[in-house]
Order: C-alpha cells, then structure tokens, then sequence
C-alpha cells in the first residue's frame, strides 16, 4: 500500500467530522431521496453531498479557517440545511439563527460570535450590511427562500468534491444561542463529538429503520429541527418531506406518506384540531415523537384515543440535545419524559445537591457525551452552571416516580416556553423599561390554547405625561422593531403596583394567578 494511502485511512479513522459519520451512512446509491419538496422536486442523497462540497470549498476561499464560525438567518431550504452540512464539512462552526430575530438581537449575536461570514435573506441584506460592517464581519451573502442567491451563485464554480476537514470529537460544530436569566444570550458551544454522540443514541433508540420517511415540519434553526430530526434521518439514509413550516392540513396529506414526525406539543394540538385526522391518515406512521414543552396528559390521550398512536415524549435542552426519552418498545407514559436515554447519568438533587428520593421533586442535573462544552465566551458562566463533579444544571425540575420515569414538573429558571421557543423575562422586561413613560414591568408566561403558553407583561406607568399617555398597543408597537414575534406580549397589562415578597422580588405567581389572555 501506498505511504499516501496508509496516511489517508489513519486521518479518516481519526476524524470525528461529524460530517464523515453522516456521510458513511447515506445509501449506496446516491440517488436515494434525501429531501423531498413541497413542489415533488428531490434533492438526492448525491446532490446534497455535491452541493455542501461546493459551498465547503467556498467557505474555504473566502478566506475562513477552521473554527470559524458561519452565521446564517435564513428560510428553510434544502440549501439551507446544505450550508450547515457544508459548514460541518470545511470545520467551521455553524451559527443558526431564527429568521424572526430583529436588529437588536442580530446586533449581539455578531458581535458576540464574530462570524467570518454572515448568510442572510436578501430582503435584510441592507441591516445585514451595516450591523455586519459594525460586528467587524468580513462577508455577507444571502440565500433565499427560493434556494437562490449570492451564497449559491459564488459556490457554483467549485468541484463537487471536498474531503472533510479532519476535527477531533472536542471542536466546535455549532453554536446555538439560548437566552439567559439575565437577559444576554448565552452562545451553547457544541463540539462534532456532543453532537454525533446524540445523533447515534436516538437513531438506535427510536429504532430508525430501512423505509423510514421523515415528516419534517420544524424549523431548522433549532436543536430540535436541525439536530434531533435531521441528524436521525441522515444516519438513516432517510427521505425526509421537507415542509416549509407546520401546516396541519398539508401534514393530513402528507402523513400516508410518511412513518416518523416530530414536532412540538402546539403540532400536536394542530393535528388534533383537523377533524378530517384520523387512525386512516396515520396508518403507515411508525413514531409520532414530541418534546421542547410539555406536552398536556389531554393531548396525549385524544391523540391516543382519535389515531391508536401513543406518542414518545423526550426532554433535552439545546445545552447538548435529547436527555430522556420514553422508551419505543415499553410503556410510553403520558406526562413523564421517560428515562435516561442510554449513555446520559441524570440526577434529581435537592438544594444542597443531595439525590432526592422517588417522588420528590428536585433540581435536574445531567452528564453524557453530548452535554455542550460550555457558553461561548462565558467561562464564569459555563462553570456556575455545572457541579464539581461534571453534571450541567438545566434549571428544571423533576421527579423520577417508582418505576423510574422521570417528569419535569417546573423550571427553576425564569423562563416562558411559547410554541416550543424560548422566552426569557428579563431581555423582555429590560426593553419596556427602557420606554418612556414605564416604571418598572414583570413579564410572566400564561397559558395558551395553541402555544401552551404564551407572553404576557405587566407594568407600572410612571407619574408623568409619557407614563399618562402608555397604551397597550403602543408598548406592542414599539417592542416589535426590537424583538422577534415570539417573545412580543399577546397582552399588555397596566397596573398601579406589582405585588412583592418581603425581600422585594416580584411575585409572578400572583401576576399568573390574576392575568389571563
Ligand atoms: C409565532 N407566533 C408565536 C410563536 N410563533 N407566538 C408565540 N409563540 C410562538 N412560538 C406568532 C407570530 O408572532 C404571529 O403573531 C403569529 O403567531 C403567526 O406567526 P407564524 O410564524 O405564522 O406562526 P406559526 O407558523 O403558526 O408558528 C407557530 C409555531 C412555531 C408553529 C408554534 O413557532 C414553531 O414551529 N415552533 C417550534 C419551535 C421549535 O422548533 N422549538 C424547538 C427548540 P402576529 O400575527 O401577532 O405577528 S429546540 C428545544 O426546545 C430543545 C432542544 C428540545 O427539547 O427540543
Ligand atoms: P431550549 O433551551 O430551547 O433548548 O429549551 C429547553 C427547555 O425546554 C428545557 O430546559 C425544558 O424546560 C423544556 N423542555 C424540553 N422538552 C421538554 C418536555 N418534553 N417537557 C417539558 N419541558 C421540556
């Protein structure tokens, strides 16, 4: 054998790319469907490993080295998810972020990740432009939601081929920013290792199959749509029905089609409101699979009751993917999350950090190979956050019952969960302060028919002209040039104080209690 050739297999061993694991399982054939489009296109297996070798070398030209990190704000497209996978393949760090996201927020996340490139819509190109040339970023290109655009055009010229930057199972593949409780973002650095240590779990717990076809309605600028779904189907070799966004009726035509959907409990709330959804459009589903909120015991049941499908609820967090997950082959039980899955060593402590005994509730902590690296930057932050002995602290709180399945009953950390997003009080409540005219405001999460819960904010007017002239509209209005759709208040409430505890901290209980949309 050739010297070249013996060096070649030894760095392919060694690669932990997480790419190069995705890729040793696309099918044989390239020409098996990879994602399958509204409008019956199909980008096969082939296509997407051409087109990511074409916008790898691209990434590469433009000058960006490994670790550097790729921001994107963009549709979902399948080149969308081919600029992550091309990302993964140059080495550089993939950086999603939700196209609903507004100058205020884009502002941070440049400045805080410094990206070698920013891919934006072509409609934001001119906000990309100059928040970009603020942040110091070198390139912008845009993608749209056509699958066209600058990105695509420069990559064009390039081979079809790229052999995968080699990284160690420690590099960062991806950031993704989660809020924090104290109103900054705080960027999740996730290494190729924490992401194909999750990716293999999943795809054997769930017992993916030959045939499975993937009904992906999530968006994929999160862990679950990207990660959890995406990555089960790529090791598959999977088809996946790459749909634009959740659409209950499109999904009733699409569900004959398909044997495995996930999506968060709002989705299932959707399908449940369809009267035409039925066990006959489930009869080829295999795996119905929901988690990112909880789901409601109401909704578990009808949906067990209207389709004969009992669904596999799961628990995780972006800070390094699925924890628990109800079991495929036992008993999938309503209103827990399951079990540790196999690899992850969870925890429920007091507040002292002593294990609490079978249906006690506690503090949940974990440790596996897919918990993150820590905060970008943070190096304060990331060790508050885990214990001496390496488990993370997700701020929920759970209890495991006698037979060892695990329900998450609440969170310690201020936190709303709106449609599966995340919402953190304190980034909402520091930018209606700063209005004119506020004195102070409390945001709190209340429940919501279709979101499960949903924004809500109260505030104290100050005593003067500006505070006098506060309305509900106005305070929306100016919120939404600041904040992405999700986290604006569905209800503005002005009162005349905000009730408070004997050491002076707000008491959202009472505001939940006796606010409601
Ligand atoms: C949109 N709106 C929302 C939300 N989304 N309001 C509250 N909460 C939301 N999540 C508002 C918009 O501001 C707009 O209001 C109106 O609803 C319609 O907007 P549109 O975009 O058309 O809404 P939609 O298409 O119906 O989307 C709602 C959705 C979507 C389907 C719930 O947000 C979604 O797909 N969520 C899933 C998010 C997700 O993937 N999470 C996983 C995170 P207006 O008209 O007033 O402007 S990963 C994670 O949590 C961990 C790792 C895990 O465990 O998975
Ligand atoms: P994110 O930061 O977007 O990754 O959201 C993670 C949070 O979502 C967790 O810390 C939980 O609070 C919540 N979560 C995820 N899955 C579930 C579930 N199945 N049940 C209850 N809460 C969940």
């Amino acid at each position: 054998m050739l010297a070249s050739t013996v060096m070649a297999c030894a760095i392919d061993q060694m690669n932990e790319n997480l790419y190069a694991l995705l890729a040793s399982r696309f099918p044989g054939s390239g020409q098996a469907p990879c994602m399958i489009l509204p409008d019956g296109r199909v980008w096969t297996y082939a296509d997407v490993d051409r087109a990511s070798s074409r916008i790898a070398h691209l990434l590469v030209a433009l000058g960006l080295l490994p670790g550097d990190r790729v921001a994107a704000q963009v549709g979902k497209t399948p080149e969308a998810l081919v600029l992550y996978l091309a990302t993964l393949r140059a080495g550089m760090v993939f950086l999603p972020l939700n196209p609903a996201y507004q100058r205020h927020e884009i502002e941070y996340f440049l400045k805080d990740a410094e990206p070698g490139l920013f891919v934006c819509c072509p409609q934001n190109r001119t906000l990309a432009d100059a928040l970009a040339r603020q942040a110091g970023v070198r390139h912008v290109l845009e993608l749209g939601g056509d699958g066209r655009g600058s990105l695509i055009d420069a990559a064009t010229p390039f081979t079809d081929e790229f052999a995968s930057v080699p990284r160690s199972g420690n590099d960062l593949a991806a950031i993704l920013y989660t809020s924090g409780t104290t109103g900054r973002s705080k960027g999740a650095m996730l290494s190729h290792r924490n992401l194909a240590a999750n990716a293999r779990v999943l795809h054997a717990y769930w017992q993916f199959q030959p045939g499975d076809v993937l009904l992906h309605m999530l968006p994929i600028f999160h862990v679950h749509g990207l990660f959890i779904a995406c990555h089960c189907a790529l090791l598959n070799g999977s088809a996946m029905l790459f749909e634009p966004k959740i659409d209950a009726q499109r999904a009733l035509l699409l569900l004959p089609q398909a044997t495995v959907f996930m999506g968060v409990p709002t989705y299932y709330v959707r399908l449940l409101n369809e009267p035409g959804f039925t066990r006959e459009t489930c009869r080829n589903m295999r795996l119905f699979i929901s988690g990112s909120a909880p789901l409601l015991k109401e909704t578990f049941d009808e949906f067990k009751q209207r389709t004969g499908h009992t669904i596999l609820e799961r628990y995780g967090m972006t800070e390094g993917g699925m924890f628990t997950s109800n079991p495929y082959d036992g008993e999938r039980r309503g209103g827990t999350v399951g079990f540790p899955l196999p690899g992850m060593q969870v925890r429920i402590v007091d507040d002292a950090g002593e294990t609490v005994p079978a249906e006690t509730v506690g503090h949940i902590l974990v440790k596996g190979e897919n918990v993150f690296r820590g905060y970008w930057r943070m190096p304060e932050k990331t060790q508050e956050e885990f214990t001496v002995d390496g488990y993370f602290k997700t701020g929920d709180m759970g209890k495991r019952d006698a037979d060892g399945y695990i329900s998450v009953i609440g969170r310690s950390k201020d936190l709303v969960i709106s449609g599966g997003l995340n919402v953190y009080p304190k980034e909402v409540e520091e930018l209606i302060d700063a209005l004119p005219g506020v004195a102070e405001s409390a945001v709190i999460g209340l429940p919501h028919p279709d979101f499960g819960e949903a924004v809500a904010a109260v505030l104290v007017r100050r005593q003067d002209a500006a505070g006098a002239a506060l309305t509900e509209a106005g305070i929306i209005a100016a919120l939404k040039n600041e904040l992405a759709n999700f986290k604006i208040p569905k209800r503005v409430f002005i009162v005349a104080d905000l009730p408070r505890n004997t050491m002076g901290k707000v008491q959202k209980n009472l505001l939940r209690e006796f606010c409601s949309l």
